[in-house]
């Protein structure tokens, strides 16, 4: 049991977490974090998909980050309030052209989990470089 109490306590912790979140085992003993308790999915599921309504305005997407769960088919629906905007999730290659009042769905399958940046892609004022948000991944196996 030393090796235990020593160098392997990390590995052992590690090794459970993994067997854990691998088997997707939800009643596992895992390490609880902050971020598993506060991210919750965005919008609603409709027949297995994940509707996200999202607005668009100077300077700044509602809701932001979006949350998808690993897996789930996503259909954002997309409206600009004011001006010509446009969303951009170079990590699923999603590039749409929003303008004012017209609504824009945007549909893929989040099969990569993690965190991605997410920007406005049109040129839409004095703040346009900093309109930008995140979509949230979370990893299956919850
Ligand atoms: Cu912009």
């Amino acid at each position: 049991m030393r090796f235990i109490k020593t160098a392997g306590l990390p590995f052992l912790i590690l090794g459970l977490f993994l067997v854990a979140v691998t088997s997707g085992c939800v009643s596992a003993p895992k390490p609880s974090t902050a971020t598993d308790q506060q991210l919750q999915p965005s919008g609603q599921l409709v027949d297995g998909v994940r509707v996200i309504k999202m607005e668009a305005k100077k300077y700044e997407f509602v809701p932001n980050p979006m949350i998808v769960r690993q897996g789930e088919k996503v259909r954002l629906e997309v409206t600009s309030l004011d001006v010509d905007h446009g969303i951009s999730i170079p990590a699923y290659k999603i590039s749409r052209k929003l303008s004012p009042g017209k609504l824009e769905v945007i549909e893929f399958t989040a099969e990569q989990s993690g965190s991605f940046p997410t920007h406005c892609s049109v040129f839409c004022g004095m703040g346009h470089m900093g309109m930008s948000g995140e979509l949230v991944v979370l990893p299956s196996g919850r």
